[in-house]
C-alpha cells in the first residue's frame, strides 16, 4: 500500500489467556491474506509469530510479536501477545500501540484468569474491545452457556456479532447477527433473536439514531459504521466473533468484523503533554509528531530494535527528532516495517502506523518522540527476586552485560544490587518469568547462572517520633574531623501532602523542606543560627540517604520517614563534608532505632481460578499464608475465581502448591497491591537473619 489513509488502518492486539489460539490465529491470518508464503504452526515449531528459540521449545509465546497484512482494503497491524500472566507486561506495552484489543477465548475453557486481566487492562488503556471465541471446532462446547457467562462477567455490552453453525467436527461456518441472511441451519443461538440486542447496543450511543430505530428505521450501512465506532469507543458495544483458527472456519468473517468494528487510529482519543499542558493528539500527518516506543528487543543480528507507534504527525528516514530523556535530537537513520522477526526499510510513516528503528541507544521503552510527552506506560511492578551469580568464575562482566540487555528489553524485569550481601538480584514477575530469562541468557549471551532463594523487597520504616544527636569527632594527628547534627525524626505516611504537612505550626523554625517522592522522604531544614553551615547541609543529607539505602534494622530501603534537622556544631578547621556526612548517617541510624522501627512487606492481589470443588482447600491454604479473601466469583466451566490479598513472601512459589492442590487445573495472576506492616513475630525472624555490615565507628 503506497499512501496509507489513516481511516484504513486497524491496529489490533490479540490478547487473553494462554493457549487460547492467539498465535495460531495470527499465523493463519498472515497466510490466508497472502502476507506470508507458508502456514506457520506453533505445534510444528515453524510459527511466524513464535519465532524465538525459547518460544519454539516451550510451544507458547513469551514476547509480543508485530505483524501486518492487508485485507478488505484495510492495512492491519496485528500484535500477538503472550497469554501467560507472567508475561502480562508484553500485553500492556502492546495496548499502547493499538486501538483495539481482541480478547481471544478458548471456547472449551471459557473465561480464564488472564482473560479477565487483559479485558481490564484494555479498558484502562481506553481502546476498543472485541471478543474472539476460538477453537469452536473442539468437542463438548456449550456455546449458549459460554455467552451467558461472558455477559455475566462483563455485562450486556458483549453481544455476538456472529454465531457458530454446528459445533465440534461439524463447525462449518458462522451466521451474522447484523445482516440476517443466508442459511442459518444448525446455528447454536438464533441470530434473529440477537439482532435486536446488537443493533440496540450500536444505536445506544446516539439519541437521534436511537429514536429513529424505535420508530422502525434502522441505520444505513455508512451511518452504522460511524455508530459502531462510537459504540466501540464508549464501550457500549463489545462484539463477540466466533472462529476456529485451526480449521479456518469463521476467519473471513473475523476479518470483516475487524474491518468494521476495530477502531481506526483517528477515532481513539489520546492526550499528551507539551510544556506541562495537556494536548489532544490529532491523527493528522501534518500535525506535530507524537510517537512512543512501546517495545524494545535485542536481536542477535541487528542489535537493538525500538518499536514505535506514531499517534500524530509523520516520521521520515533521516529525520532528527526530539526524544524524551535524550539531550539532543536523535537521528532516525532508517525506518522499518516489521513482520515478526523480519524488517523492511521504508522511507516514511504517518499517524496510526507501527514502525521500528534500530541501534538508537537513547530510545527506551516508554520514550516519547517529538515535542509531546506521552503518558508513562503502566507496566506492573515485578516482585519475585533471585540472587544471581555466573556459573563460571570470570563471567561477571559478561553476566552483567547480558542482564542489562534484559533490563532494556523487559520493563517487568529489574536488576539491583543487594545492600546486605552485595549480590546481584534480578526481579521479575514470577519464577517462570525468571526461568525463561535465564534460558535466554544461556542461548543468546552464552552465560549460565546459579540462583539463590527468592528475595522479598521489604522496606524499613518507623512508627513513633524520636530525637537524637550525634557528634563525629576524630583527632588522628594533622587535621581532625568534626561535625555534630541534631535531628527530630517522625513517621511520614504515604500519600501525605508535604506542603500541607510542613506548616509553620508544626515546624516554627523551618527554612525550607524537600520531599523525595520515590522513597517518600521528607527533609526539613530548621537549623538555627548557622549552627550547621549551609554548605555542609548537603553532606548531612547525603549521610541520611546512604543510611536509608543501606537500611537500619534488616538491610532494606527506608521509606515514609521525615527528619527535621534543627541544630548542630561545627569547627572552623576540622569540619568537612566527610565529617558531616558520617554524623548524618550515624544520627539517622541511632534515632531510627529509637523510633519504633518496623518492617513493611509487599502485599499482592492474587486471583486464583480453580475447579469449584477445590474452593475450600484454596481458602484454607490462603489463610495459612496470612491471606485475606476479598471475594469469590464464578468463572465458566465449573470454575471459581477467588480474589485475595496475601503477603508476597507467602506466595513466591505458589505455582507449585496450586498445581499440587488442583492436579494442575488451577491458574492465578499476581499484581502488586501495597506495602503493609509485618507482624512482630515475622519481623523478628527477618531481622534475626539479616547480616548487617557495619563499617562505621560508634
Ligand atoms: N482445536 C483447535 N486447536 C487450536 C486452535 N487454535 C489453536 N489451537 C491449538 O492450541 C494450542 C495453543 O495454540 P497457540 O496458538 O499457541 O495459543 P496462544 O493463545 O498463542 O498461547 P500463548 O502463546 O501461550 O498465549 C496449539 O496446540 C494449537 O494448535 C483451534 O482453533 N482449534
Ligand atoms: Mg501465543
Amino acid at each position: 500500500m503506497s499512501q496509507l489513509n489513516v481511516a484504513d488502518i486497524r491496529n489490533i492486539v490479540l490478547c487473553g489467556h494462554g493457549s487460547a489460539g492467539k498465535t495460531t490465529l495470527a499465523d493463519t491470518l498472515l497466510f490466508k491474506t497472502g502476507a506470508v508464503s507458508h502456514q506457520g504452526s506453533v505445534d510444528n515449531g515453524n510459527s511466524i509469530c513464535d519465532f524465538d528459540d525459547e518460544e519454539k521449545h516451550h510451544k507458547y509465546s513469551i514476547e509480543s510479536t508485530v505483524v501486518h497484512f492487508e485485507s478488505n482494503g484495510k492495512q492491519f497491524n496485528l500484535i500477538d501477545a503472550p497469554g501467560y500472566p507472567d508475561f502480562i507486561g508484553q500485553s500492556i506495552g502492546a495496548l499502547r500501540a493499538v486501538d483495539t484489543a481482541a480478547i481471544v477465548i478458548n471456547a472449551q475453557s471459557g473465561i480464564e484468569v488472564n482473560t479477565r486481566r487483559c479485558f481490564e487492562e484494555a479498558g484502562k488503556a481506553g481502546v476498543g474491545r472485541m471478543i474472539v471465541i476460538n477453537k469452536l471446532d473442539a468437542e463438548n462446547i456449550n456455546f449458549p452457556a459460554l455467552i451467558d457467562s461472558i455477559k455475566e462477567v462483563w455485562g450486556n455490552a458483549c453481544v455476538p456479532f456472529n454465531v457458530p453453525l454446528g459445533s465440534g467436527h461439524d463447525f462449518r461456518g458462522v451466521a451474522s447477527c447484523l445482516d440476517l441472511e443466508g442459511d442459518t441451519t444448525g446455528a447454536l443461538l438464533d441470530p434473529a433473536e440477537i439482532n435486536e440486542a446488537l443493533i440496540e447496543s450500536i444505536v445506544e450511543v446516539d439519541e437521534v439514531a436511537m429514536e429513529k430505530y424505535f420508530e422502525g428505521i434502522k441505520p444505513e450501512a455508512e451511518e452504522r459504521d460511524r455508530l459502531i465506532d462510537e459504540a466501540m469507543l464508549a464501550g457500549t458495544l463489545i462484539p463477540i466473533v466466533c472462529c476456529s483458527s485451526k480449521t479456518g472456519v469463521g476467519l473471513p468473517e473475523l476479518l470483516d468484523a475487524f474491518a468494521h468494528c476495530a477502531l481506526p487510529p483517528n477515532v481513539v482519543k489520546r492526550n499528551g503533554k507539551k510544556n506541562g499542558d495537556d494536548v489532544e493528539l490529532k491523527a493528522d500527518p501534518s500535525a506535530p509528531l507524537a510517537a512512543q516506543v512501546f517495545k524494545t528487543r535485542i536481536d542477535p543480528f541487528v542489535q537493538k530494535i525500538s518499536y514505535i507507534r506514531i499517534y500524530s504527525g509523520s516520521l521520515k528516514s533521516g529525520d532528527t527528532v526530539p526524544a524524551s530523556g535524550a539531550r539532543k535530537g536523535i537521528k532516525i537513520n532508517q525506518l522499518f516495517r516489521v513482520q515478526a522477526n523480519e524488517t523492511k526499510s521504508i522511507d516514511s510513516a504517518g499517524p496510526g502506523e507501527i514502525v521500528a528503528v534500530t541501534k538508537t541507544e537513547e530510545l527506551h521503552t516508554g520514550s516519547s518522540l517529538g515535542e509531546i510527552e506521552l503518558p508513562r506506560i503502566p507496566f506492573p511492578r515485578p516482585m519475585v527476586g533471585l540472587a544471581v551469580t555466573p556459573k563460571s568464575r570470570g563471567d561477571e562482566a559478561k553476566l552483567s552485560g547480558a542482564l542489562h540487555k534484559v533490563v532494556e528489553e523487559d520493563p517487568t524485569f529489574h536488576l539491583d544490587r543487594d545492600q546486605q550481601t552485595k549480590e546481584l538480584v534480578m526481579t521479575g514477575m514470577s519464577e517462570l518469568h525468571l526461568q525463561i530469562l535465564q534460558e535466554r541468557l544461556k542461548r543468546r549471551d552464552k552465560v549460565e547462572v546459579n540462583t539463590k532463594e527468592p528475595k522479598i523487597p521489604y522496606r524499613e520504616t518507623i512508627q513513633a517520633n524520636a530525637d537524637d544527636s550525634y557528634r563525629h569527632k576524630k583527632q588522628s594527628g594533622g587535621r581532625g574531623q568534626f561535625g555534630e547534627v541534631h535531628i527530630r525524626m517522625f513517621p511520614f505516611p504515604a500519600d501525605t501532602d508535604p506542603a500541607e504537612f510542613c506548616s509553620s505550626d508544626r515546624f516554627p523554625q523551618m527554612k525550607e523542606y524537600h520531599h523525595d517522592p520515590d522513597i517518600n522522604f521528607l527533609w526539613v531544614n530548621s537549623v538555627v543560627g548557622g549552627t550547621i553551615p549551609s554548605n555542609f547541609l548537603p553532606a548531612v543529607q547525603k549521610g541520611f540517604y546512604e543510611r536509608m539505602t543501606r537500611g537500619v534494622i534488616a538491610g532494606y530501603q527506608v521509606v515514609n520517614v521525615g527528619v527535621e534537622v534543627h541544630f548542630g556544631k561545627y569547627h572552623d578547621v576540622d569540619s568537612s563534608e566527610a565529617a558531616f556526612k558520617t554524623a548524618g548517617s550515624m544520627v539517622f541510624r541511632n534515632c531510627f532505632q529509637k523510633a519504633r522501627p518496623s518492617l513493611l512487606e509487599p502485599v499482592v492481589k492474587i486471583d486464583i481460578t480453580v475447579p469449584s470443588e477445590k474452593l475450600g482447600d484454596i481458602n484454607s491454604d490462603l489463610s495459612g499464608r496470612r491471606g485475606r479473601v476479598l471475594g469469590t466469583d464464578s468463572a465458566s466451566g465449573g470454575m471459581m475465581t477467588v480474589s485475595a490479598e496475601v503477603p508476597l513472601s507467602e506466595v513466591t512459589t505458589y505455582a507449585r502448591s496450586l498445581s499440587s492442590m488442583t492436579g494442575g487445573q488451577g491458574s492465578y495472576t499476581l499484581e502488586f497491591s501495597h506495602y503493609d506492616v509485618v507482624p512482630g513475630n515475622v519481623q523478628k525472624e527477618i531481622t534475626d537473619k539479616a547480616v548487617l555490615h557495619e563499617e562505621d565507628e560508634d
